[in-house]
């Protein structure tokens, strides 16, 4: 295979690494072999489906440090469930059994290795990911495949550019241009039918997380023809990735970034570190802090479409896909109020997605802000001949144009969410005001092994170790309006716990009885989750 493979087939350490929620995730000195393997790998997807196949470098919200992969299929979308089990088996395989292995997956997929490949590349900014990319481009040569390097693009991104190629053209052109004229051509159109206009509503303070989205929001901007004046913070300038800053940390400590200037009520997001989730926030006039996260997005995003719907006399079913992760109020809202489906699925944009597509129209958020709409396409066959209707079935038609529907995209989302405010002529405390979330608290505690615990209904329940869910349960009985739930996190070697109540004080200390408990019941590590002040 070459002297390529030399060169970055080193033995893979002893650490099992296994393709979780979204991809590969681990301290980038530990992926060359990982990222080189995924690149024959993507090779041979590209040959099963004759089409594009992704992969981009990069590893999100988690410190820079760290570094991941996520490979990308012909639609845009994550690659399907049983691929992601043959990256895990080539990711661990001795370098001895690495070409027998190659050929047991092009065996099982009957693949014809004379098939030409085709495989887009992109990575993040983190100071490994250009080596690591570069590993797998050396993967993709060394199996004949051909190579379109996008160097520096965000995951959603590189996400549209192989939905683009393998559409053919249809769903958009597959370069950074294409991508910034499509939006920014919605997005002004959208905003020609906003109400009160004026330059206080177009400010939006945004949070880069010192990542690649900042460097390709200073791109889009000269094309958005100040419709959108965006102050950016964490540039990347001097600040580090993620470090105090980005969607992430905003979302878990319920908290302003870092570096941010904020007046009173002045709208302000955050992104994460590859730009594929955006949370909304602004402080009041008192200074406290008030967050819109992906619930509040998919609120927003939803009722509008559904408004729109019924003026174009569309009768199509609307549901929002969320996880457990969604504030008990938001789904009561939706349910009760709205009158939507809402459907619950396992963390990890795979599955909402999938759920979503079941929908006429799917609206997917995670409530850390991933998330998109999906199906909307429909629409553009429609044929409206009353004015009103027109008018509807044009803002749709915009709208669809506006949102990737590949894959969560922070740029896009708040394209979609500043057109919706500005087409109602509504602020960021009234889009708040629509429900009020109840408090919660997420924590994490180290165990030894995060696959003792095993759970059941979408994450909701905790099936292994035995007892305790019935700890669980026992502790949320003590609170009013309570609910709380752990699993093990697909991306960090840790377990993540949730729980909500109706006073900040009591989701705060039930969080913690939940910490312990997983300390004691399923191996923790470390000093004992202490309480929160
Ligand atoms: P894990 O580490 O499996 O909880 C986190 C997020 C997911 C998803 C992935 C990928 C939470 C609680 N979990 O997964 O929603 O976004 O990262 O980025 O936010
Ligand atoms: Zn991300």
């Amino acid at each position: 295979l070459g002297v390529v493979w030399v060169v970055n087939c080193s033995q893979p350490c002893r650490l099992m690494l296994q393709y979780g929620t979204a991809g590969f995730r681990t301290t980038a000195k530990h992926l060359d072999h990982v990222m080189f393997r995924m690149g024959l790998l993507a090779t041979l997807r590209s040959r099963k489906t004759k089409s594009t196949i992704g992969v981009m470098v990069t590893a999100s919200h988690n410190p820079e440090e760290d570094n991941g992969l996520k490979l990308i299929d012909p639609m845009g979308e994550m690659v399907t469930p049983s691929w992601e089990g043959y990256a895990t088996q080539l990711a661990n395989a001795e370098q001895e059994v690495l070409c027998s292995a190659l050929k047991d997956i092009i065996e099982k997929e009957t693949i014809n290795m004379s098939e030409t490949a085709s495989v887009f590349v992109g990575r993040d900014t983190r100071p490994s990911s250009q080596r690591l990319s570069q590993a797998v481009l050396d993967g993709v040569s060394c199996l004949g495949g051909q190579i379109q390097d996008y160097g520096l693009v965000t995951t959603p991104q590189l996400h549209y550019m192989v939905r683009c190629r393998n559409t053919h053209g249809c769903y958009g052109t597959d370069t950074l241009q294409g991508y910034y004229q499509k939006l920014s051509q919605a997005f002004i159109e959208l905003t020609k039918n906003a109400r009160n206009h004026t330059d206080d509503q177009k400010r939006l303070l945004v949070d880069g997380a010192n990542g690649i989205g900042a460097l390709k929001v200073r791109e889009l901007e000269a094309c958005l023809q100040s419709e959108l004046q965006m102050v950016l913070f964490n540039d990347g300038s001097n600040g580090k990735l993620n470090y105090l800053c980005g969607a992430d940390y905003v979302k878990v400590q319920q908290k302003p970034p870092q570096g941010i200037n904020m007046g009173a009520g002045e709208r302000c997001c955050s992104f994460d570190g590859d730009a594929d989730r955006i949370v909304y926030y602004y402080n009041d006039s008192d200074g406290s802090f008030h967050l819109l996260d992906g619930d509040k997005i998919a609120t927003l995003i939803s009722t509008y479409l559904k408004e729109l719907l019924t003026q174009a006399g569309l009768n199509l079913q609307i549901a929002v896909v969320q996880t457990a992760y969604a504030n008990g109020s938001s789904t009561q809202y939706l349910e009760d109020i709205m009158k939507v489906t809402v459907s619950c699925t396992k963390t990890g944009v795979k599955h909402l997605h999938h759920a979503a597509q079941k929908f006429d129209i799917g609206v997917y958020f995670e409530a850390n802000g991933h998330g998109t709409v999906l199906q909307l396409s429909e629409f553009i066959r429609l044929k409206a001949s009353v004015d009103e209707k027109k008018h509807a079935a044009k803002l749709l038609e915009n709208t669809i144009n506006l949102i990737n529907q590949a894959t969560g995209d922070a740029i896009s989302d708040m394209l979609v969410i500043e057109a919706v405010l500005a087409i109602r002529g509504m602020t960021v405390q009234e889009w708040d005001s629509i429900y009020t979330d109840l408090p919660n608290r997420q924590l994490t505690v180290k165990v030894a092994d995060r696959r003792m615990i095993d759970t059941a209904d979408a994450e909701r329940r905790a099936v292994t170790p035995a007892g305790l869910q019935d700890s669980i349960d026992a502790l949320v009985k003590k609170y009013t309006k309570a609910r709380a739930f752990v699993r093990p996190s697909g991306t960090e070697d840790l377990v993540r716990v949730y729980a909500e109540a109706e006073t900040q004080e009591s989701a705060d200390v039930l969080a913690h009885e939940v910490s312990l408990a997983v300390y004691h019941m399923a191996g923790g590590v470390g000093e004992k989750p202490k309480p929160l002040k």
